[in-house]
């Protein structure tokens, strides 16, 4: 017979806490193992069962993290993560700064040791009061529970201000437990959803736009379909990274370095951006630029875009009047052409098979065109066609992810524009936590309800495929994220480009001017790991590419989880 549980202070109090954090909002926990913490983990378990939230559990705090930042961007709601003391919580730093550079609603449970235990040298207990510094936007350390009258109340308030404090970026709650660190929990059997806190627009600064025909509308990573609607709105040409959000349309400009770099560029005298563009040195370079107005529209509470540190950082902007369509036309238009000439000129594309010859009486003629089509399906693959690839198979209800490998500027470079999901952690560009991230977005988009209306890609019955793009190196880094647990229903496909190393440095001028070997040993990293092995380790479907006809296998491909390995050799 299982002993019946003790009353425990710690136990009421992380239930409280959890009803209060489901009650505005919370609908998903990410949580790690530990000790100190077993009362809000045990209550999380207890939550989930009860079909109050959803528990995703990972061993590593590192991995929980990204995957709780993915779940964040997926399900726009803010994700709890639930870690013990100690090294446990400086795991989740790598996906604090991230979700801090971009935004991202977390809420950090961290557990501690009440003031007594601290600064004596008690095991696992270090300074966690503040240990994220600047980078959330609201902490607290909480006192121990004791069961005094009121302390549910107060976690369910406590529960409320995080919420509210995390709409912008991360929160921390440091929480102090004390023996008993668990005991009895009641589960609420129903939790009233409280109302939405609408945000106070009315100290907003909106700056009004007239169109003219010297603007360039910049939309960097985060900037959502809108800076697509401000471009044509402005008669302007549409410069929209790969992540944007914003890669579509008939103002979309892909060769947008090179355009710039030219007459056209020369040309712009107004510059609006949204987003976070981080792709390329002509974007900065233009902004700093002496003769063109700089207007930067912020992301709420994520430091404004402003490489001069001369751009007019506005929260919106609001156009008057309509662009005169010739001129309109003739701006755009001869962006758009020489960004046009420029793609053809870089690789004039497979020509247009003769169809006809397929089905020719003669047979030489008919074999003929079976050669060719074979040599097609034999190419090797190289980065562009790779990316190409990716891009063309990933459909509104799919989510395309990308590492900050090499890959996202190639793809940057190259895709041409379509209405998708794109996620890339770009607000501090690491190669950590990409596949994680992945994972996260997969599981939000498999939860049925956030399959809401997403920036006005199509509203989904199905949660489609993840695919996450990533250089070897980035894989490696997260290959953790391998060893989680996945459901059955969702789809994640992770595709690596692998040129054994960290090749997006040999662009750099030290590739030239630095010793072969040395570069080598300390920039590009070689490796020699079995990714293969990797991926059974993790219980993975693995399949190598090494031609076009198994990168289009792959590509549709019906494992549930599948590492595809693309050989690099240039
Ligand atoms: C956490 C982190 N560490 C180091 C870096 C620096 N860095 C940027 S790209 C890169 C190499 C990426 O290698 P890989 O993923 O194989 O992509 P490739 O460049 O070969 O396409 C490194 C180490 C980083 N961005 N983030
Ligand atoms: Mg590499």
């Amino acid at each position: 017979m299982q002993p019946s549980a003790l009353q425990s202070p710690a136990s009421v109090f992380s239930t409280a806490l959890l009803e209060g954090l489901v009650s505005h909002g919370v609908t998903d926990i990410v949580l790690s193992p530990g000790s100190r913490s077993q009362a809000l983990a045990l209550a999380a378990a207890a939550f989930a069962r009860a079909g109050h939230l959803r528990l995703t559990v990972r061993i590593d705090e590192r991995v929980a993290g990204f995957t709780a930042l993915g779940l964040a961007v997926q399900t726009r709601r803010p994700v709890a993560i639930v870690c013990t003391s100690g090294t446990a919580v400086a795991n989740l730093h790598p996906a604090v700064l991230e979700a801090h550079h971009s935004g991202v609603p977390l809420i950090l449970l961290t557990a501690d040791r009440p003031t007594e235990l601290r600064g004596i040298g008690s095991n696992q207990t270090t300074v966690q009061p503040g240990i994220f510094g600047d980078l959330v936007r609201a902490d607290w350390d909480v006192p121990a529970p004791t069961g005094a009258a009121g302390e549910s109340e107060d976690a369910r308030g406590l529960a409320e201000l995080a919420v509210r404090a995390s709409a912008e970026g991360p929160v921390h709650v440091n929480l102090s437990f004390r023996d008993p660190l668990s005991g009895e929990i009641t589960v609420p059997a129903a939790i009233e959803r409280a109302a939405p806190v609408e945000s106070d627009a009315s100290a907003r600064e909106i700056l009004d736009l007239q169109p003219d025909d010297a603007t360039v509308v910049i939309a960097g990573h985060g900037a959502g379909p809108r800076a697509e609607q401000l471009a044509v709105d402005l008669g302007a040409p549409l410069i929209a990274e790969v992540s944007s959000g914003a890669r579509f349309g008939r103002h979309l400009v892909v060769a947008y370095r090179d355009v710039l770099r030219g007459p056209h560029g020369e040309a712009v005298g107004r510059a609006i951006v949204l987003g976070h563009p981080t792709l390329s040195r002509e974007v900065p370079a233009l902004l700093q630029r002496a003769d063109v107005e700089s207007i930067v529209v912020r992301t709420p509470g994520v430091e404004a875009y402003n490489p001069g540190r001369r751009s007019r950082i506005v929260d919106d902007v609001r156009v008057q009047g309509s662009p005169d369509p010739a001129v309109t036309r003739r701006w755009v238009g001869g962006w758009v052409s020489m960004s046009r000439a420029v793609l053809e000129s870089l690789d004039p594309g497979d020509p247009a098979p003769d169809l006809s010859l397929a089905v020719s009486d003669e047979r030489g003629v008919r074999a003929a065109f079976a050669a060719a089509e074979l040599a097609v399906l034999r190419t090797p693959i190289d980065r562009r066609m790779l990316v190409r690839a990716l891009w063309a198979a990933t459909w509104p209800h799919d989510r395309l992810v990308l590492a900050a490998s090499r890959l996202i500027r190639v793809a940057d470079a190259t895709v041409p524009g379509k209405r998708i999901p794109v996620h890339s952690n770009r607000g501090l560009a690491g190669i950590d936590g990409t596949v994680s991230t992945a994972t996260g977005l997969a599981l939000g988009a498999a939860d049925d309800s956030t399959a809401d209306d997403r920036d006005g890609v199509a509203t989904v019955a199905t949660p489609g495929t993840t695919r996450a793009l990533v250089g070897d190196l980035a894989l490696l880094h997260d290959a953790g994220a391998l060893l989680a647990p996945l459901p059955d229903n969702l789809r994640l496909h992770v595709f690596v480009g692998n040129d054994a190393g960290g090749t997006i440095f040999d662009d750099l001028e030290v590739a030239a001017t630095a010793d072969p070997d040395d570069f080598d040993t300390v920039m590009r990293t070689p490796h020699s790991v079995d990714i293969a092995a990797l991926a059974a380790a993790g219980g993975w479907a693995y399949r190598r590419a090494t031609t076009r006809a198994e990168l289009d296998d792959a590509l549709t491909a019906p494992e549930a989880r599948l590492v595809v390995e693309i050989p690099l050799t240039e």
